[in-house]
């Protein structure tokens, strides 16, 4: 067996006026509970730093870039690294990045001793580029980030195959492939999803179910671990899902969030169940047959 405690670090809402001292502090307080629990990794949601800002339009770039992170460690976010060290807690982050003249929705995991293992870009960038102003709130990643260029990274952290996405990358069943065929055992990740979709409002009572249906098919057909954390609540008049949840190989949710504020998930896993499906059921040499899935590839 390889046991591992791991959380899902839900955050509520994060005001447009709210520094990112105080949403530090808020997932510091949530770290320290997770300690108190034996938490040996915290994930933090999507753009965990500030409010979900595509979700209205902005011109002014330098109005723009207020919302992204320019380096990571930053003497805001620095104290997140410490206490993590402190505590010997590894943690997922999300967060707007530029890298130059690049702007990316992106998400790393951080060891316990506080350096940064793993780094992926947000790649399905859901949404629009241009202002729709019908929309009661907007959804302009395509505007706001570039499409990622770091591929979908597994890595070999806290004894296992640990893998990344964002959001609504985990809609697509291709990143979870790509996860899976690198022996993913622990794929996280964070979302912002509102509950109510202006271009499909007849499905608005679905959006949990379709947020867990992605990250429990995903889970089951690739033999992996999920943890996926929501940005949850009324944020600047978008109302969100939460539904934090861990995952198991078998797609059982293990633990799911029952608010839509700050609120810790935490589960017992062991990684070595994932064997159990891998080993089985989707035993990628015994039954896949990649010749025949050409297509999926195609433009
Ligand atoms: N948010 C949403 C998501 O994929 C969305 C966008 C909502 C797409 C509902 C489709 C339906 O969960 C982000 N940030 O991707």
């Amino acid at each position: 067996p390889r046991p591992l405690t791991v959380a899902a670090a839900q955050l509520g809402p994060i005001a447009d006026d709210e520094p990112r001292a105080s949403a530090v502090a808020r997932m510091i307080a949530l770290m320290e509970k997770a300690h108190r629990r034996g938490v040996e990794l915290v994930v933090f949601p999507e753009a965990a730093l500030t409010a979900f800002f595509p979700h209205w339009y902005m011109e002014d770039q330098a109005a723009i870039d207020r919302y992204f992170e320019t380096e990571m460690p930053s003497a805001e976010t620095q104290p997140l690294f410490d206490k993590a060290r402190e505590l010997g807690i590894a943690f997922h982050l999300g967060y707007a990045e530029i890298d130059g003249e690049h702007r990316y929705n992106t998400a790393i995991l951080v060891g316990p001793d506080g350096t940064i293992v793993s780094k992926y870009r947000k790649v399905h960038l859901p949404g629009y580029r241009e202002n729709e102003p019908w929309r009661p709130f907007q959804n302009l990643e395509k505007r706001y980030f570039e499409r990622g260029n770091l591929g979908f990274p597994v890595v070999d952290a806290l004894g296992g195959r640990v893998g990344l996405c964002i959001c609504n990358d985990r809609r697509w069943p291709e990143v979870w492939r790509i996860l899976g065929l690198q022996n993913a055992e622990l794929v996280l990740l964070g979302y912002n999803t509102p509950q109510h979709d202006p271009a499909s409002p007849a499905i608005d009572h679905l959006q949990d179910f379709h947020n867990h249906l992605s990250l429990q098919a995903g889970a089951y057909q690739n033999g992996t671990y999920v943890v996926a954390t929501a940005k949850a609540g009324l944020e600047e008049g978008c109302e969100m899902i939460g539904g934090s949840c861990i995952v198991a190989p078998t797609g059982e949710i293990i633990a799911v969030a029952s608010t839509r504020g700050d609120e810790l998930v935490v589960a017992d896993i062991d990684l070595d169940r994932c064997k159990e499906i891998r080993s089985n059921i989707f035993n990628f040499t015994a039954h896949r047959q990649p010749d025949l899935y050409t297509a999926i590839a195609e433009p």
